[in-house]
């Protein structure tokens, strides 16, 4: 029994398959930890994350495909290191008797690439998908490496989501590794030195354009996708990323998504920050899909994107204003501001809760939800004064509510610990969440983040781009 045979009817399993995926119950479902523990501090969701020691240290954990329609799986989960050395996270498949059968996935994190930078709040968070399971194959086994390292060499991992996603990663060359093979620039070269992953990526020092275009003309016409990409500068680089549709004659006949990066928030990262967005539906008569990057560079500077990722998916994103760049328009706010940004996430605006606290939240009606999974994503900035403690936690929940409006369940809660550099340097932090299948009786989902108060009255929570669409 596997991929590729009858399997047994045993229920959907749209949701996040990784048990225990933010070690909230310490190291329960991870097999074989060796030189790993849990621990309290540098957490992101939660109130634990899984710490890798000074000595090679890995983890690993057989999940079942049962369920899954032997579907391609997206990867997510979010690193901080002290010291990072060589790093690997794979996906086997395994058969019935846990034998290796081949590799789905597997990624190479260059020393250094999740250091603290400056302190301790520089994280990332990766996205990656597996090719399809193939025919034999009855579990996933994902699996976290570290190399030795030297001095305080730890690496942190957290929030890790391996769930089934429409279609592999289209993007052909889609971390460089090939120089820039498949993609058509004049401005940008290849790059062997600051990679999110693998060991290249493409750099630019002059701004200009880079893109590559997608067959898209084999799936279902209106078909919506999922782009994720990383971006990092040294210097004074901002970034606008665009997902166009073009028609067999190669013009261009509308825009899926775009993304505005301000030069300041790259330029406060100090590190790459990942992006991953959902387009809305292909154009009538769409052929391919372009993947459009515009960098713009003032005086000196560097602009690198690595780790550019585009797949089919079920819904667009079903959040309407989700940048916050037309106002509240859709958001019911609850002693939250929506603020003007040099440094956004995306765009110029975000949502912005003080110290006393606040919450603001948004009802998506859905159609025929019944037993599909959504997922959550947003970026999350944390201003904590310093000394002021711990205190920039928010609560972001996925509600599932009937056609009165009446909360059936809850669908996913995320606590975002926000471990935020204390002083006036503050990163994004990009969280994501998949949901359980929502329950019969569904009509609608209530998307919500909720803020306490907190101690230090200079600290505040930022949010902004909300993504809320089904994978499968
Ligand atoms: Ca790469
Ligand atoms: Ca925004």
């Amino acid at each position: 029994m596997g991929c590729g045979s009858i399997v047994p009817i045993i229920g959907h399993r749209c949701f996040n398959l990784v048990q225990n995926p933010s070690f909230e119950a310490g190291l329960a479902g991870w097999t074989a930890t060796d030189n790993v523990d849990t621990f309290g501090t540098s957490t992101f969701e939660g109130t634990q994350v899984a710490r890798m020691g000074i000595d090679v240290a890995s983890m690993f954990q057989d999940i079942p495909l049962a369920g899954t329609d032997c579907s391609p799986l997206l990867l997510s989960f979010n690193m901080v290191s002290q010291n990072q050395p060589k790093f690997t996270v794979e996906v086997l498949w395994l058969d019935s008797n846990h034998n290796y059968i081949s590799t789905g996935l597997r990624m190479y994190i260059c020393d250094e690439t999740t250091n603290s930078r400056p302190s301790d709040n520089s994280r990332v968070t990766f996205f990656d998908i597996t090719d399809a399971p193939p025919a034999g194959a009855v579990f996933a086994r994902l699996l976290f490496s570290k190399d030795i390292g030297f001095g305080e060499s730890t690496v942190s991992a957290d929030q890790v989501i391996l769930v089934p996603i429409s279609t592999i990663n289209l993007v052909k060359n889609y971390s460089f590794e090939l120089g820039l093979t498949n993609w058509t620039t004049t401005t940008f070269g290849s790059n062997f030195d600051t990679t999110l992953q693998g060991a290249a990526s493409t750099t630019t020092d002059s701004g200009g354009t880079l893109f590559q275009d997608i067959l898209i003309d084999n799936h279902p016409a209106n078909s919506s996708y999922l782009f994720s990409f990383g971006v990092h500068t040294e210097g004074d680089g901002a970034l606008n990323a665009k997902v166009l549709w073009l028609d067999a004659g190669d013009n261009i006949i509308g825009t899926g998504l775009e993304i505005d990066i301000p030069g300041d928030t790259l330029a406060l990262q100090q590190n790459y920050l990942t992006y991953l967005d959902i387009t809305d539906p292909a154009a009538l008569g769409a052929v391919k899909a372009r993947i459009l990057f515009e960098a713009v560079i003032l005086g000196d500077g560097t602009l690198n994107i690595d780790q550019v990722i585009l797949a089919r998916v079920s819904t667009d994103n079903l959040i309407q204003n989700p940048s916050f760049e037309d106002g509240a328009n859709g958001w019911t706010l609850v002693d939250t501001g929506i603020n003007a940004e040099n440094a956004a996430y995306e765009g110029q605006f975000v949502a912005h809760v003080t110290f006393t606290g606040g919450a603001f939240f948004q009802d998506v009606p859905l159609d025929g939800a019944e037993g599909h999974c959504y997922l959550l994503n947003y970026g999350l900035k944390v201003l904590r004064a310093s000394g002021g403690g711990v205190s920039g936690n928010i609560l972001a929940r996925v509600l599932w509510l009937d056609n009165n409006g009446v909360e059936i369940s809850l669908g996913l809660s995320i606590f975002s610990e926000g471990t935020a550099n204390p002083g006036s340097i503050t990163q994004w932090l990009v969280f994501t969440g998949i949901t359980e299948p929502a329950p019969p009786g569904t009509a609608a989902a209530r998307i919500q983040f909720t803020k306490p108060r907190s101690i230090s009255e200079e600290s505040f929570v930022q949010i902004d781009k909300v993504v809320f669409g089904r994978l499968t």
